[in-house]
């Protein structure tokens, strides 16, 4: 694309997308999880990337145009799963839950419900809907139902890289997306869990908010953190690539690992991929997740869908 098609097209750029300049940053962080180690430079070409999380209203107007049915629709083959029970083959989703009490915070299962029945238009099981949630995100998404609604929008999902430098807003090394401290004059900047997880949350939005409820970062674009995690492109790693030796050799659009490293270790039997989400959710808290920040990522197993994770999408500048 000729550089001035290029700028004219940025001017205009498509609906509900940022344009973000290209650039280098510091990708990642020494301070928190082993995960998110080591910081390293990385340089991203420039994209538009949408300037909220993909809502239930986009979400619908996706499946009334294709008929798209969503992964948590349909009936698991048992032939993929090697070992799980008869009564564990259903369509659902996963579905935060939360208990009365305060529980063993190692054991995730006291929290998550497979719910069957649960899927983006039923966010909470039957007889539940998304009525008045028209301007959340859409949860319950796996993968490839993100990847089939980009593709349908003529768009495509983000890399790790390319979200991580959107996400950071142009503060180059900072802690959270909106600056180094969490609660910048006693401020909720994004939808975090606020009180004891998972037992105690304070009064504020129960789960999900509207996409626009939080003020956005450097670079105009709401939600980066919190509210719900988002697909990447990038396939798991367990830790970041080292820095690189010299300037020259700065890793340009980095796309992650091999698809080989991605399986989970503690789970030898099952062979589903994972990809890395990025953002946290509205169950991140200071006791259990701290997972609020840009460098924070997490590894997502392609076919799983939950309530606290959704996507946006980005078109490249160079195509
Ligand atoms: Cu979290």
């Amino acid at each position: 694309m000729g550089s001035s098609l290029a700028a004219s097209k940025r001017d205009a750029g498509p609906a509900g997308m940022t344009f973000i300049a290209g650039g280098t940053f510091r990708m990642g962080s020494d301070h928190h999880y082993p995960e998110e180690a080591p910081t390293h430079h990385v340089s991203v070409d420039g994209f538009w990337i949408d300037t909220t999380p993909i809502t239930n209203r986009q979400f619908a107007n996706f499946v009334r145009e294709t008929g798209h049915v969503t992964f948590a629709e349909l009936v698991p083959d048992p032939k993929d799963y090697p070992g799980s029970l008869p009564d564990m083959i259903f369509a659902g989703s996963l579905v935060f839950t939360p208990p009365k009490h305060r529980v063993d915070l190692r054991d995730w299962s006291q929290w998550w419900t497979l719910l069957k029945g649960a899927n983006w238009r039923q966010p909470y099981g039957p007889g539940s809907s998304i009525k008045g949630l028209d301007h959340h995100p859409v949860v319950h998404v796996a993968f490839g139902d993100a990847l089939a609604y980009a593709t349908w929008a003529g768009k495509e999902l983000p890399t790790e890289a390319e979200w991580e430098f959107a996400a950071r807003g142009g503060l180059d090394g900072a802690e959270f997306a909106w600056g180094d401290e969490f609660m910048p004059g006693g401020r909720a900047m994004a939808n975090t869990w606020h009180g004891e997880f998972p037992h105690h949350r304070r009064p504020g939005h129960k789960r999900t908010s509207p996409v626009r409820a939080f003020p956005p970062n450097g670079y105009g674009l709401h939600d980066m953190i919190g509210n719900v995690w988002e697909w990447t492109t990038d396939w798991w790693s367990a830790k970041h690539a080292s820095e690189a030796p010299k300037a020259c050799c700065i890793p340009e659009n980095p796309r992650g690992g091999p698809e080989a490293a991605s399986y989970d270790p503690q789970l030898p039997d099952i062979r589903i991929p994972r990809k890395v989400i990025k953002g946290g959710s509205h169950l991140c808290a200071p006791n259990y997740c701290r997972r609020y920040r840009p460098a924070a990522r997490h590894a997502e197993p392609v076919d799983t869908s939950t309530s606290h994770v959704g996507f946006r999408c980005v078109v490249r500048e160079k195509g």
